[in-house]
């Protein structure tokens, strides 16, 4: 595994803050919410490093902080919650579910889970005839997995030789269904059938993540085509922000709680002398303060009006 360097293991961590203050802020507001605690490493570890022209298809549970690390304007994408005019979409949109495509984001827009695997083939294959070395990432949840889009985007990607990663962020629930009820076997193991490199990682290990998709990019932007890696990891908290999660045992969420992605990165920066906790502390302090002022300028910013909602983008202007 090739360590990334010092500046990338504070990034990815700020990143993991974000995340966790991102769902301390919205979850509160929001029972729709869709919190990622305990997936922290995968959300930081897939959308940290995309270089401009690369497309990025995001799990769902992860798009606010996929538009934040291509250079999105915290404020403008929580207002995009509750469709303020400030929003990137001007309220048309949740900014939780579709990110703006000038960010190179492909976005959720059937809300339906699955389609977006395909569309990051097409973008890996626009890419490749573009010629600048560019890459898709696809990031999707194991539920997901078992659509039949999963198996015809990786058939096509691997036929094709596409510069495509694909990354199960598997929290092993599918809402309340268990991984085990989901599928007969392991979601990396059907890497082998497609033909492409099938690669398991620690879900839990920022690093660890980093470092595989890395890896992955750099194989795609070679020409080798595409790689499915299986980010293991567990949903800690409900569904959404408002689902008691009263469907599994304690024992399990206790024992993925004492590896908090946060706390075991946080450990190992403070090991390697990177940061002290004093440093730390402000890092986090500074983390918070940002989210919550930009969600108070969200939520002060006006609602569109008539003249906002046209269908200026739907039909061409004489
Ligand atoms: C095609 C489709 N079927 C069902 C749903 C309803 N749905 C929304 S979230 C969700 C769970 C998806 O599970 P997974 O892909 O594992 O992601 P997770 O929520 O665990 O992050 C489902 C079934 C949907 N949005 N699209």
């Amino acid at each position: 595994m090739n360590q990334p360097d010092a500046g990338t293991r504070i990034a990815l961590h700020r990143l993991m803050l974000l995340t966790r203050e991102l769902d301390r802020v919205i979850g509160a507001a929001d029972g729709h919410w869709h919190a990622a605690l305990g997936e922290e490493a995968v959300i930081a570890g897939c959308y940290h490093g995309l270089r401009e022209g690369d497309a990025l298809a995001p799990h769902y549970r992860g798009m606010l902080q996929a538009a934040c690390a291509r250079g999105g304007d915290l404020a403008r994408l929580l207002a995009g919650l509750d469709g303020r005019v400030t929003s990137y979409s001007r309220g048309r949109y949740r900014s939780d579910v579709c990110s703006p495509i000038e960010l190179g984001i492909i976005g959720l827009y059937s809300g339906a889970l699955g389609p977006t695997l395909e569309y990051a083939a097409g973008a890996a294959l626009a890419a490749r005839l573009d010629g600048k070395g560019a890459v898709a990432v696809a990031v999707f949840g194991d539920g997901t997995a078992s659509r039949g889009n999963f198996h015809e985007a990786l058939n096509l990607a691997a036929v094709l030789k596409l510069p495509v990663v694909y990354v199960c962020q598997n929290n092993q629930f599918a809402i309340s269904t268990p991984s085990q009820r989901e599928h007969g076997g392991r979601i990396v193991d059907r890497a082998a059938g497609f033909g492409m490199p099938g690669v398991e990682v620690d879900g839990n290990d920022v690093v660890a993540v980093h470092a595989a998709v890395q890896e992955a990019i750099a194989r795609a932007r070679r020409g080798e085509g595409p790689t499915l890696i299986d980010a293991l990891t567990y949903r800690v908290g409900g569904h959404m922000a408002s689902d008691p999660a009263a469907y599994r045992t304690d024992a399990d969420v206790q024992a993925w709680k004492a590896r908090d992605p946060i706390a075991l990165h946080e450990a190992r920066l403070l090991a390697e002398g990177l940061l002290d906790a004093a440093q730390l502390a402000v890092m986090s302090a500074e983390v918070a303060a940002e989210v919550d002022a930009a969600m108070r300028k969200a939520q002060s910013d006006p609602m569109p009006g008539p003249e906002d909602l046209g269908l200026d983008e739907v039909f061409a202007k004489a």
